[in-house]
């Protein structure tokens, strides 16, 4: 049972003018379609190729021997996740029951763009920016590289956004700040995040 590459949630112009259709053929169907290639590749013939993605990366992080194959998984699972945290027409204010959690836990919506954007932005080199759920209470974190908050316990990701250079240099260049501005106005997907936050 090979790891699979999901289908992309839109088509690949879906996303334009705020991440193009080049970017995305890039990232999803090279950058993407490479990390779970390797991976299968790493694993076949091992305990991993029965386990689930989550299972891989839990138990392959921080042990020294495995780290490529928790590289390789947690890009896999974090660009799964990031595809489904944006949506055609989303961004802007939040929905439903995280309309209220976000309210509490950031003063208010513009508390959280701001938090989230300065994650964003502090990440230094290559990572991801994230809302999540910790017991009652919503953070924002940040993880360098293929790490994510799947390996801390009690913690349940709601959005990720994407920090690595090639998620935003063909359309942005360097200015990763303009694609955080769009990724939050134009991009978040608040339905998914609501049905994260029904799960924690
Ligand atoms: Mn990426």
């Amino acid at each position: 049972m090979a790891i699979e590459l999901p289908p992309l949630p839109y088509s690949e112009d879906a996303l334009a003018p705020f991440i193009s259709k080049k970017t995305l053929e890039f990232h999803y169907g090279k950058h993407h379609k490479s990390y779970v290639d390797t991976l299968n590749k790493l694993i076949a013939g091992t305990p991993y190729a029965r386990a689930s993605i989550e299972e891989i990366i839990r138990d392959a992080a921080g042990d020294e021997s495995k780290m490529q194959i928790f590289n390789n998984a947690g890009q896999t699972w974090n660009h799964t996740f990031y595809w489904n945290s944006m949506t055609p027409g989303g961004g802007g204010k939040p929905t439903g029951d995280l309309a209220k959690a976000i309210e509490r836990n950031f003063d208010g919506y513009e508390g959280f763009a701001e938090q989230f954007a300065d994650a964003g932005k502090t990440q230094f080199g290559s990572g991801w920016a994230w809302l999540v759920a910790k017991g009652s209470q919503l953070e924002i974190l940040k993880t360098p590289n293929a790490e994510s908050p799947l390996t801390q316990k009690g913690v349940t990701p709601l959005l990720t956004m994407d920090v690595w250079e090639h998620a935003y240099y063909l359309d942005y260049q360097n200015k990763r700040p303009d694609y955080i501005t769009a990724y939050l106005e134009n991009l978040v997907n608040w339905d998914f995040a609501n049905a994260n936050l029904a799960k924690a």
